[in-house]
């Protein structure tokens, strides 16, 4: 796929050796076959898809505080009130390693079937040392139980734990000095994230918790301008960070900044349509300034219970107005980038061979059924999965 179109192939083939893509292209020039040949019977194929923003492992669910907010209190409410994160966060630490796994794995499976080879999954659940880095071995193990490729993320900075109730900065330090540390010598953690946000961590604090993850070696996304301009999308330009997510209210300077940077905005609709958001993220300004654009689930238990990526294309288009070229880049080429990931994403020679099949006439179904799965199956490194 190109940047400026999806490069489409009628009537194409793809070969893959040793997990690679080995030829990609109109049928007819097909080299040789020397293998096991597989009958698509017209099923449009694409990279596999990739799930950039996930908190995908945890424990319990929050369907009692979706009823509170039917019945009309707010997500900052109940978030200064001690439920919200902190409501998870206390499941979590109470789950072993092995409930987390078992918990997420039919979250996880949901996503597969949809065609995802690629998920992110972040922590921040566990905001202690002993309960992150638990959260972060849950999420390395799922690739042992399907087929399917992790990339995590150290979101220790999600929220301030009770134990440091009242000395945020204290909390903050602890994450950049152990917490994060620790979780690169390990090697738990492919990224550090933050939670920039009125109710979470200043740009400070996220700073200070961003040079750590740099003395580790850490590329750093960031969840930034949920709630409120805080100035997060030029924070994350600033530190050169893979991405910046969320970003309803980045400003267009902001968005500027990270477009010079190559840092890209993940757009995550799913939690935009659960908190009701009116505010939308900028995406005149991203098309602009040529900012690239991802879409993901965010799957979460409180702002996004979403587990369904072809949704968020769906989202991103009716919600957000996106086009079909735009939103299918921001689950592929875009997400893969996202996530700092140069072997996937794109159907070319030489990448990870992870695709997806789907029984659409067009591509741009995908994105405009509203639930329904048109996935035929998946290939994973170049093997049915
Ligand atoms: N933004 C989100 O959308 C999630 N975290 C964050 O920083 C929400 C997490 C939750 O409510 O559990
Ligand atoms: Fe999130």
């Amino acid at each position: 796929m190109r940047d400026d179109a999806l490069g489409l192939v009628e009537d194409g083939a793809v070969a893959a050796k040793d997990g690679r893509i080995a030829y990609v292209g109109p049928r007819a020039g097909l080299p040789a076959h020397q293998g096991h040949v597989t009958d698509c019977k017209g099923a449009w194929i694409l990279p596999g898809l990739i799930d950039c923003h996930t908190h995908l492992v945890f424990g319990g669910n929050r369907s009692g505080e979706f009823e509170k907010r039917l019945a009309g209190a707010s997500y900052e409410e109940i978030a200064r009130g001690g439920g919200g994160i902190l409501s998870t966060m206390r499941a979590t630490r109470e789950a072993t390693e092995e409930a987390l796994i078992g918990a997420a794995l039919p979250r996880l499976d949901a996503l597969l079937r949809e065609g995802v080879t690629t998920v992110e999954v972040k922590s921040g659940y566990g905001l202690s040392l002993k309960a992150e880095l638990k959260q972060l071995r849950a999420a390395r193990a799922l690739p042992g139980a399907r087929e399917v490729s992790v990339v995590t993320s150290l979101l220790a900075a999600h929220a301030v734990p009770p134990e440091y109730a009242g000395r945020r900065g204290d909390y903050a330090r602890f994450v950049a000095e152990e917490i994060l540390p620790r979780a690169a010598s390990e090697g738990l953690a492919d990224a550090v994230d933050a939670f920039c946000e009125s109710i979470a961590f200043t740009l400070d604090e996220t700073a200070m918790v961003f040079e750590a993850a740099r003395r580790c070696g850490l590329p750093v996304k960031l969840h930034a301008d949920q709630l409120t301009d805080g100035g997060g999308a030029a924070l994350a330009a600033r530190f050169g960070a893979l991405s910046a997510d969320h970003m309803e209210r980045s400003n267009a300077g902001g968005i500027a900044a990270m477009a010079k940077a190559g840092t890209v905005a993940v757009l995550l609709p799913g939690a935009t349509l659960t908190l009701r958001e009116t505010y939308f993220p900028d995406i005149a300004a991203m098309r602009a300034t040529g900012c690239r654009m991802a879409l993901s689930t965010d799957m979460n238990p409180g702002s996004s219970p979403v587990l369904s990526l072809l949704l968020m294309l769906n989202l991103g288009c009716t919600l957000f107005r996106l086009t079909v070229a735009e939103a299918l880049l921001g689950v592929t080429r875009h997400a893969a980038a996202a996530l700092g990931l140069k072997d996937r994403g794109v159907l070319e020679e030489g990448m990870r061979c992870d695709l997806a099949l789907y029984a659409v006439e067009q591509p741009a179904e995908l994105c405009y059924w509203l639930g329904g799965n048109p996935c035929l199956g998946r290939v994973f490194a170049g093997l049915p999965a």
